[in-house]
């Protein structure tokens, strides 16, 4: 089974401010949890981290009958972007939407998600482990 794992804006200064919010792991952490977990669980996984709104859009884009499940953290596009949206919704790729921290106790901007409403799943508040629970649920339900 093929995951592709995408994070959006900032995440790649995890560890760096901000520690109460999203913890002490740096983004090299990150990418190490989840290619361990890709191992653990015997998946091929592949990671994208993108600032850019369009990046992301054509990366989904690309995915299309090449991937079987998207795991996506959209960060600050979460709360934004319609074309993210769009772009799951072109592909029709099982994804669960991943948020480090709990976004719902955090400021009312952060309440809504776009991609979310297209995600079947979403795990937030639980920090980096967010990522391993929501590329194992997709296993459990999509693996071959
Ligand atoms: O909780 C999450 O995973 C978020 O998607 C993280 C985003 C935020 O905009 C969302 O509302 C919730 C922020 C990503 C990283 O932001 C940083 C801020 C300061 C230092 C390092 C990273």
């Amino acid at each position: 089974m093929k995951i592709l794992v995408i994070n959006g804006p900032n995440i790649n200064m995890l560890g760096i401010r901000e520690p109460d919010i999203y913890g002490q792991q740096t983004f090299a952490d990150l990418l190490a949890l989840i290619e361990d977990t890709a191992r653990e669980e015997n998946l091929e996984i592949q990671q994208f981290q993108s600032n850019h709104e369009g990046a992301i859009v054509d990366k989904i884009q690309e995915c299309y009958k090449k991937v079987d499940g998207i795991v996506i953290n959209p960060a600050a596009y979460t709360h934004t972007s319609v074309a993210i949206l769009d772009a799951l919704k072109a592909v029709g790729i099982p994804a669960v939407e991943v948020h480090i921290s709990n976004v719902d106790s955090r400021e009312a901007f952060r309440h809504i998600s776009y991609p979310g409403m297209y995600c079947e799943k979403t795990v937030k508040g639980q920090g980096l482990d967010g990522y391993r629970q929501a590329i194992v649920y997709l296993k459990e339900k999509y693996g071959k």
